[in-house]
């Protein structure tokens, strides 16, 4: 378990680190500009404030510019409105109106003048910024007249809108020709600052609560003096047509001087301070990990949807309280991203989950098990192979299959001392196992739980267990040791034992089985597939008159090959058939030659008992025969004893067959079944083969004697012709001539031989002397 905590916490950290990477990167780019304003904006919806109601504007509005009717209007006006508002006791009077040209008549800019003289340096006036013409750098200011800025303050009411045409900043001040000047904002917030500093406008004061007046009624003295008094008064254009009107964030289109004001409003609260955004984009990493940390879906939800709402109410506050403004969006980025990866992976887990689980039964499978076997050690896999599981399955609808498997689960749960239980096939439970000592007790005890039948949906089905185990240790890999014990359990079926073990001989052998079944197709095609003849001879004539085909292998690397090895191994793959009809054909071409030379010999050849009962080989072997062009007679087929005893009625048909066609029968091995001669009557037979075994020393020992000689007065009693075979020596063959024997096989004649080789022996004559 610990070894996949680790993994998975790998697995954060690099997502963690992903994330924060996606949003430095976006950081670093500043693709998130768009987002950050959005953002901010948000912000200040949500701490929209009034103003603090210490500026006040003094509005060039519509219904002045109606009244007065001039325009430019005559400056004695300012003048009335200076002395109105200094006689109010108004802190600061602050023009964003432009005087930069003198005016027609001399006496309106002396009355204005004599006015600010009587001001006492309480009047601010502007000078606007513009680039400056004529191919020079920079910006240049243009200022009031000198007769005017001789009595008043000068500062700057230049705005800047950014590159989308929305003002979103202020300059603290300006630098004109190497020389700095404050701007309006800050000389009435007091602020001091470096020429072109500037900062970001707090647009969550809202401007329609910074307190106005008509210039008109200013002018002519129809407002309270208190509440002007101590205040800061700054003058300029409301009016539509005046057209001094900027784009501003969440207010729409609003006068400059509006502006001017909510600058001001800003700085009063103090300066504002711009973080960078590493510092959020710590607080995004914090909130990514525990994203990333979530176990179950509810609190990963939670996380995801709290995190951005943190995130914002951490930038909202930080400038609420303390006038810290954060860029969020990288902080943001890194939180979608770790969010996105959270669930990418939650998803892998699910989806890996279900992968990891049978569908039916809802067991974890095979696949699981591997995965455990990989994480932790056991001593081995136990296997439960369900019997008659087909059978099962065709009589029950699936879901009582399932319900089936899941109750035979629960009874190997009751001795599997707690190991998990997975469905690895269909038809096989496996376990693993942790201790070997009580094992053989623990699968005892779930034999005789199996003995009670199961009940499924009303009905009591049997289920029989065959058993495997296979050791971890022993196994070159999980998926390997699965299998072994699969294979065990399988072959207690087959053997028909209660368990089996897997042993690693058993590798082996089916290793080289397997290489070999894929080779053996190849091997007649290639030639390497050979026939030797062993000769029987006739003990009437001292003449061979029979062969028999014994199949060879010469294996391109593996040499010679024994047709103990292969031919079993041909039987049970279904390529028996095949490699037999190859033998006959090879027997007949050899037949044919030896015909030619003028030896009238005959030939046996080995049939397998699967393939009594195959419709296609007889099929095949007519084709063949009528091919090879020889009369059948000249063939004889040697079939076991117990071939012929397995299926008696499917021999008996397949045997006539064989006669139609003309070939004779031949039944080898004869002694070493459980048949007897009276049941042999009733197989359509030409001749018997008495085993070696009985042969062999029939000469030295009595009993074998006994038997050898009765079995050949008892054949000949049924008119089968008798063939002994495993004569090794001359006193052998003299006692089968003696007990009056037809044919002898054997090393005393010849050992199987190469077809070349068997032509000198057709020749030879073996008499008693020989
Ligand atoms: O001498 P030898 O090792 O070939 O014989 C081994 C066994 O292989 C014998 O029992 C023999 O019957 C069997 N055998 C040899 N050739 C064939 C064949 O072509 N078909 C079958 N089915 N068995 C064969
Ligand atoms: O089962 P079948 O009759 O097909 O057996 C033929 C097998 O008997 C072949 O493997 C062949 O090599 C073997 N064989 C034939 N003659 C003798 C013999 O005299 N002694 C021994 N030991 N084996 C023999
Ligand atoms: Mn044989």
């Amino acid at each position: 378990m610990k070894a996949i905590d680790f993994l998975k916490d790998h697995w954060r950290i690099a997502a963690l680190g992903l994330s924060c990477f996606v949003g430095s990167a976006a950081a670093i780019s500043g693709v998130g500009i768009g987002g950050e304003r959005a953002l901010r904006e948000a912000g200040w919806h949500l701490r929209q404030h009034p103003a603090s109601g210490q500026i006040h504007i003094v509005e060039v509005d519509a219904r002045s510019i109606g009244a007065i009717d001039k325009w430019p209007w005559p400056r004695s006006n300012y003048a009335r409105l200076i002395d109105r508002l200094r006689q109010a006791g108004a802190a600061s009077i602050l023009f964003d109106v432009d005087f930069s040209s003198q005016s027609p008549v001399p006496d309106e800019d002396a009355a204005f003048a004599a006015a600010l003289d009587r001001a006492e340096g309480k009047v601010v006036l502007p000078t606007f910024g513009q680039e400056a013409g004529g191919g020079q750098e920079g910006w240049t200011d243009s200022l009031p007249t000198a007769q005017l800025r001789e009595h008043a303050t000068l500062a700057a009411v230049s705005i800047l809108p950014d590159a989308d045409g929305y003002v979103r900043r202020a300059p603290v001040g300006t630098m004109t020709d190497g020389l700095p000047r404050p701007s309006l904002s800050a000389m009435i917030a007091g602020t001091d600052g470096t020429a072109d500093q500037d900062f970001p406008i707090d647009f969550a004061i809202d401007p329609n609560t910074i307190p106005r007046h008509s210039f008109i009624d200013i002018r002519d003295g129809s407002f309270d003096p208190r509440a002007i008094a101590g205040k800061d008064v700054v003058i300029g254009a409301t009016a539509v047509e005046m057209g001094d009107r900027y784009a501003v964030p969440n207010y729409g289109v609003i006068p400059g001087v509006v502006i001017q004001a909510l600058a001001a409003e800003t700085l009063r609260r103090g300066f504002p301070r711009e973080a960078g955004w590493p510092l959020p984009l710590v607080l995004g990493a914090l909130l990514g990990w525990t994203i990333l940390r979530m176990r179950t879906r509810q609190h990963l939800a939670a996380a995801i949807l709290a995190s951005p709402l943190i995130l914002f109410a951490t930038s909202v506050l930080a400038d609420a309280a303390s006038h810290w403004l954060l860029p969020m969006i990288p902080a943001f980025i890194t939180i979608t991203s770790a969010s996105g990866l959270a669930l990418a992976m939650r998803a892998a887990a699910a989806a890996k989950r279900r992968r990891m689980h049978d569908a039916g039964t809802g067991l974890p499978n095979r696949l699981a098990l591997r995965e455990a076997m990989r994480s932790y050690a056991g001593i081995g896999v136990v296997t439960a192979h369900l019997a008659e599981f087909d059978k099962l399955a065709v009589g029950l609808p699936a879901s009582a299959v399932a319900e089936l498997v899941r109750r035979v689960r629960d009874r190997i749960a009751l001795i599997s001392e707690g190991s998990t239980v997975y469905r690895i096939e269909d038809r096989v439970l496996a376990w693993r196992c942790y201790d070997e000592e009580a094992l053989e007790i623990r699968l005892a005890s779930l034999r005789s739980a199996m003995l009670a039948p199961v009940e499924i949906g009303g009905r009591r089905v049997d289920v029989a267990l065959a058993l495997g185990f296979a050791s971890e240790a022993a196994a070159a890999s999980p998926d390997r040791c699965i299998a072994n014990a699969a294979l065990a359990a399988q072959r207690a079926m087959a053997l028909g034992e209660r368990w089996h073990v897997h042993d690693a001989g058993e590798d082996e052998t089916i290793e080289r089985e397997l290489s070999l079944l894929g080779e053996l197709d190849e091997a007649i095609g290639k030639g390497e597939i050979h026939v030797v003849y062993q000769p029987k001879l006739d003990l009437r004539t001292d003449k061979i008159v029979s062969v028999e085909a014994l199949v060879r292998w010469h294996h391109g690397t593996r040499g010679f090959l024994r047709p103990d090895l292969f031919i079993p191994l041909a039987e049970r793959n279904d390529r028996i058939a095949a490699l037999t009809l190859h033998v006959v054909a090879q027997t007949i071409a050899d037949l044919k030659r030896w015909h030619a030379l003028g030896h009238g010999v005959t030939g046996a050849v080995n049939l397998s008992a699967k393939l009594l009962s195959s419709h296609e080989f007889i099929a095949a072997l007519r084709d063949v025969i009528r091919d090879g062009g020889i009369a059948p007679d000249a063939l004889t087929f040697e079939v076991t004893e117990s071939a012929a005893m397995h299926d008696p009625d499917a021999a008996v048909a397949a045997l006539r067959s064989f006669r139609d066609l003309g070939i004779a029968i031949s039944m080898d091995d004869y002694g070493t079944g459980q048949s007897t001669l009276s049941y042999l009557k009733q197989l359509p037979l030409n001749e018997l083969k008495i085993d070696r075994s009985f042969v062999q020393f029939a000469h030295q020992n009595r009993g074998d004697g006994v038997l050898v000689r009765s079995t050949i007065d008892l054949a000949h009693d049924l008119g089968l012709k008798v063939v002994a075979e495993g004569a090794e020596d001359p006193e052998c063959l003299a006692f089968l001539r003696a007990a009056g024997c037809d044919m002898v096989q054997g090393y005393v004649i010849s050992r199987p031989v190469p077809a070349d080789e068997l032509v000198t022996l057709l020749s030879r004559s073996y008499g008693v002397a020989a």
